[in-house]
């Protein structure tokens, strides 16, 4: 420090603060986590929180967020703009001090709840501190106020100038490229964090623009997380159709939280604090869990659909198919936990508790018959685990006993090279028995489904899993199911579905398919599960004889045929009105069938697809039987 500087106090100060700074860009990973991608667009949401902030304390309304042609990025908010009057220890205005001391914005307004903790709340000091520049309009007491900075210093002394009539604080900023790997944005990571502060902040309009290529979007949601549950549901059956929804105030913590069931069975719990995404829940989250299980078991017995004899539903049952989103804000918020993002805070338990179950009480008493909906979702849920839990220890005690207790009703190959070796699951006894006579029985084995499992309307994994022929189907592939699943142990590499090619069919392969996806899940990944293919008509003229395979097929070929007459049309209805011979050569034989390998196109697109399946919307289920297509890819072997 030199002698001049000691002489003043506020130099001094002054290269303190500026000594902040520079440990920020010594370290920026210490403070935003990294300078990869991640940390680049923390600069973005830094900013934003600091105007989610003034959102918060009730002054804000509006938000916009450009990323400039130059890769630079403005946030314009319609706050009460940063003060900019001499601060009063630091002696000079307090846009300086927000901008260039660590932590600052705390001091200033501390009777409201902040985005503060995780990784965000560093204050947007750090944001100059990164940049290669940074410049701040204030619109505040009718003027506007501007400064520049460069490296987190300041380049410019405060600027009053013009008039206007609003308030607000705009905040320009490029980063720096001796900090980051990269310094480009990426819309798409910053338009999913807007779109959640959106839901989060009801009322708030947020506005993004992308002057690279145009892109705008704006988010506004009156419902709040109401909105944030129906957007997760979207396109999903749901019970109740809009979702449930609680909102309190109590002892100065507020607590929302919006929750409805989907016909799926996935459950997705997303909590906040102050806007912060708790990944790693913590005492809100913990408070709802606890409260739903109480809550759906006392309604249960109140309404005598679990008897005094019967054990409650656990959590995990209750929660089958609930989306629900948690948010609390409150003033101190303590986060814990890897990687921060666990509330701890331990009086938010007994809050989020006592108020939720009181609301969704109210609402339970008020909506009787969507109270029972939930309470035999979950009692189907508990079910359904119990079955699988009793199918796994089946699978588990029989493949103990390996080859040699295999079921009765397959009629295996000699083979036991699982490479060269194929099951064909064949729909009916009768179709079965012609499979068996004309397969090649030195690598293709056979074994017949019987069609009781058609009529199961609604699939459920329960009922799936009680059924003899799906047991026996799993003893048959010896792979085990689900957590025992175990790919190398696959008896066959290839897994023919040979169904009738009508409804039925149709039916029993979605059964099929949606029992490998759940519980074997990587027979799909591999390409292992096919469907036959067998002919819809054959068409007999004199000596020529021609088997279709598609019904657009037989019209082009009787132009052909019928003009001399004399055509004979067989149409299959099923597969039990082939010959052995005939089903053979037109469905088994390697060297003349056709057969489709099931490729799950992603996993996302798959869980969306067996929603549809599985879930109790019977028009999209359908329409997906009819044309299958996206699940079902062509393959000609
Ligand atoms: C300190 C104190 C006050 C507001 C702010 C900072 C503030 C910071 C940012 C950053 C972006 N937008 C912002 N808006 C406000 C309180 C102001 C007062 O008491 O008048």
């Amino acid at each position: 420090m030199s002698k001049k500087d000691r002489n003043n106090g506020y130099n001094a100060e002054h290269i303190q603060v500026l000594e902040g700074l520079e440990a920020v860009r010594k370290r920026p990973s210490m403070y935003i986590g990294s300078t990869s991608s991640r940390g680049l667009h923390h600069l973005v949401f830094e900013v934003v929180d600091n105007s989610i902030d003034e959102v918060l304390a009730g002054y804000c309304k509006q938000i916009k967020i450009t990323i400039n042609e130059d890769n630079s990025v403005t946030v314009v908010d319609d706050g009460r703009g940063i003060p900019v009057e001499n601060h009063p220890q630091e002696k000079r205005p307090a846009v300086e001090v927000v901008l260039t001391t660590l932590h600052a914005g705390g001091k200033f307004n501390n009777d409201s709840y902040k985005v503060a903790g995780g990784l965000h709340g560093v204050g947007v000091s750090v944001v100059n501190a990164l940049s290669e520049w940074l410049e701040v309009e204030v619109y505040r007491d009718g003027k506007i106020y501007s400064q520049r900075y460069e490296r987190g210093k300041k380049v410019t002394k405060i600027k009053a100038s013009g008039s206007v009539n609003k308030t607000g604080t705009k905040i320009t900023f490029f980063p720096d490229s001796e900090i980051f790997e990269k310094t480009d944005f990426e819309n798409e990571i910053i338009i999913q964090r807007l779109r959640e502060l959106a839901f989060l902040n009801k009322g708030a309009k947020i506005v993004f623009k992308d002057m690279r290529s145009g892109r705008e979007e704006k988010f506004k949601y009156d419902g709040g997380i109401l909105q944030y549950v129906a957007y997760l549901n979207q396109g999903k059956e749901t019970v109740p159709k809009k979702p449930i929804y609680v909102q309190k105030t109590v002892s100065g913590v507020e607590v929302e939280v919006a929750m409805q069931y989907h016909a799926g069975y996935a459950e997705v719990i997303y909590s906040y604090a102050n806007n912060i995404h708790t990944h790693e829940g913590g005492t809100h989250e913990y408070g709802f869990k606890v409260m739903l299980t109480r809550l759906i078991n006392d309604f249960a017995r109140r309404l005598g659909v679990l008897k005094e004899n019967q054990n409650n539903l656990s959590g995990e049952d209750i929660r089958e198919g609930l989306s629900a989103v948690i948010s609390v804000k409150l003033m101190d918020p303590q986060f814990e936990g890897q990687t921060k993002t666990k509330l701890g805070n331990s009086d938010i338990r007994s809050i989020v508790d006592s108020v939720c179950y009181e609301s969704i009480e109210a609402y339970f008493e008020q909506n009787p018959a969507i109270t029972r909906r939930i309470i035999e979702k979950a009692i189907r849920a508990s079910r359904a685990r119990e079955a699988a839990r009793k199918a796994r220890e089946l699978t588990r005690r029989k493949n103990a006993l390996e080859i040699s207790n295999l079921p009765g009703k397959l009629a295996d190959c000699t083979s036991k090279d699982p490479g060269e070796s194929e099951l064909f699951i064949v729909e009916g006894d009768s179709a079965g028995g012609s499979a068996k006579q004309g397969r090649d029985r030195r690598f293709q084995a056979i074994l017949p489904l019987r069609g009781k499992i058609l009529n199961v309307e609604k699939a459920r994994l329960d009922k799936i899993l009680a059924n003899e022929e799906i047991r026996t189907l799993i003893t048959a592939l010896g792979t085990g199911i689900e957590s025992e699943f175990d790919i190398a142990r696959a008896r066959y590499q290839k897994i023919i579905i040979m169904t009738d090619a009508d409804v039925d069919g149709s039916h029993i392969r979605v059964l099929l398919l949606t029992f490998f996806y759940r519980f074997m899940h990587e027979l799909l990944e591999s390409g292992f599960i096919y469907i036959a293919q067998p002919p819809l008509y054959k068409v007999k003229k004199g000596k020529r004889e021609q088997y279709l395979f598609r019904e657009e097929e037989l019209d082009k070929l009787l132009t052909e045929w019928t003009r001399d007459g004399g055509v004979q049309i067989q149409r299959y209805k099923g597969l039990g009105e082939m010959n052995p011979d005939q089903l053979w050569e037109t469905t088994m034989n390697p060297d003349s069938r056709i057969i489709k390998r099931v490729e799950l196109v992603d996993a996302i697109l798959a869980d969306n697809i067996f929603g549809v399946l599985m879930g109790d919307k019977v028009e999209p289920r359908r329409k997906f039987i009819e044309d299958n297509a996206r699940l079902v890819q062509n393959l000609d072997i």
